[in-house]
């Protein structure tokens, strides 16, 4: 039964495949996504290493001269995704590439951790030297750019660059915004999927509204960060840098290069983390609103990622897993039989079909079995993997599902859905 989802799961990789490179879907997302391409190499590095790393060398394309990864390199065969690359216009930035078309932000750096599945894969240290450079810039502009007081913890511009775009986390800051007049722009994506199953329009217009005022301050990050309502330390884009930092340190170790820089960036991030995200009354980990100075009290998914990375202690971790298993958030109960739902179904913003507010997204059960794992949890883990499994089984490689009936949603082939089936039924952790 799992071979022949592996084999499934290798079809939607070769169907979206652009030769270097691979679309997250058919349509609805034409062009190299960051996040994606690296869940993307960490299923193709079961089967095929070479295309794996071509995966990878074809992100660092994209790299600007600060050392960002951009969360969108654009196909130029294709011009159907707005917001296309006239709306960012990066040459703005003299950090722009000059002859690759981009976005202007970028994604939660699962490429590190990509990378080192592969050099652990193929047991050779080739390709961690090749790359190393480059992943090392990528860091060290998250470090230094984004957490400009040394803080420890990264802040993120736009609620894109969190992979969780209308998350029930952004809308507090978002509500906020209020806008003189509703910036002009066509959406291409609400016509490839029915329209409340995406953002709304409401939502999309403080996305654009974010997007021109870091495009009008040509990307400067000081200007965006004194100017910008929306400087947020996101409790997930912080895990997976966490989780980054400790790859790259293994990837430094393996060519003789020097670890200290990741381990005092991990030692910062832990303290801050804790001292700063974790709510000890709620038992959750929550964002800050580095601008407004104030926790972002959201109980969402975001909230159990630390486990992930290890970032949790033992005992925050037993109340992390007393939340999943509690049937009024994110456990199964009568009206929900699927799991697990991005946002706690207490949430007054739950919505099952609305897209980061409530649906179960594969690579989100794919970090809460890693985490699970990691902590010991090993019977919680198994019977989300069997879920997960199961529910693609029902429901095909969907975007997203819908935690009460178990329907796919969004669109359908969707590459990191397959990728990271095929890592869960391989389950062999490198
Ligand atoms: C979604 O985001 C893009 C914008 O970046 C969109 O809605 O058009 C998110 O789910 C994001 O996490 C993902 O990387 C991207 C492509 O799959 O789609």
């Amino acid at each position: 039964m799992n071979r022949l989802l592996v084999d499934r799961a290798r079809r939607v990789l070769a169907a979206n495949d652009l030769g270097t490179s691979t679309k997250p879907s058919p349509a609805l997302y034409p062009h190299q996504w960051n996040w994606d391409s690296a869940f993307i190499a960490i299923g193709l590095a079961h089967y095929d290493l070479e295309r794996a790393k071509a995966e990878i060398r074809s992100l660092l394309v994209g790299q600007w001269r600060n050392g960002m990864i951009p969360h969108i390199i654009f196909n130029s065969d294709t011009s159907a995704y707005f917001p296309d690359p006239h709306s960012w216009q990066i040459a703005r930035s003299s950090d722009a590439p000059a002859s690759i078309l981009t976005s202007g932000i970028t994604q939660p750096p699962m490429i590190t951790i990509a990378v080192r599945d592969i050099v652990r894969r193929e047991n050779r240290a080739d390709f961690a030297r090749e790359v190393f450079r480059a992943l090392l810039a990528y860091h060290r502009w998250f470090h230094h750019d984004r957490d400009p007081r040394g803080e420890g913890l990264v802040s993120i511009i736009h609620p894109w660059e969190s992979g969780m775009d209308n998350s029930p986390r952004w809308l507090e800051i978002l509500d906020q915004i209020k806008l003189e007049k509703r910036p002009t722009y066509k959406r291409e994506d609400n016509t490839l999927v029915p329209p409340d199953e995406r953002p709304t329009d409401a939502d999309y217009d403080r996305f654009i509204f974010l997007m021109d005022l870091a495009r009008n301050l040509n990307y400067n990050r000081a200007e965006i960060f004194a100017n910008s309502p929306f400087v947020v330390q996101d409790v997930l884009l912080n895990s997976i840098l966490f989780c980054a930092d400790d790859a790259l340190r293994e990837l430094a170790a393996l060519i003789g290069e020097p670890t200290e820089e990741p381990e005092q960036w991990m030692h910062k991030t832990r303290l801050t983390f804790q001292s700063r995200l974790w709510n000890d009354a709620d038992a959750l980990f929550y964002d800050f609103d580095r601008r407004g100075e104030r926790t972002i009290h959201e109980n969402t998914i975001a909230a159990l990622i630390p486990l992930y990375a290890g970032l949790a202690t033992k005992g925050q971790a037993d109340r992390l897993v007393k939340h999943m298993t509690s049937p009024e958030e994110y456990a199964p109960d009568t009206a929900t039989a699927f799991r697990v739902p991005t946002a706690s179904k207490s949430s007054k913003y739950f919505a099952p079909r609305g897209y980061w507010r409530g649906p179960i997204w594969i690579n989100m059960n794919w970090f809460l079995i890693r985490g699970l794992e990691r902590y010991g949890y090993t019977e919680l883990a198994e019977e989300i993997r069997a879920d997960t499994l199961a529910l693609i089984e029902r429901s095909g490689f969907h975007e997203y599902f819908n935690p009460q009936t178990g329907e796919g949603d969004g669109t359908d082939t969707f590459s990191w859905s397959a990728a990271l089936v095929i890592d869960l039924v391989e389950d062999d952790t490198p």
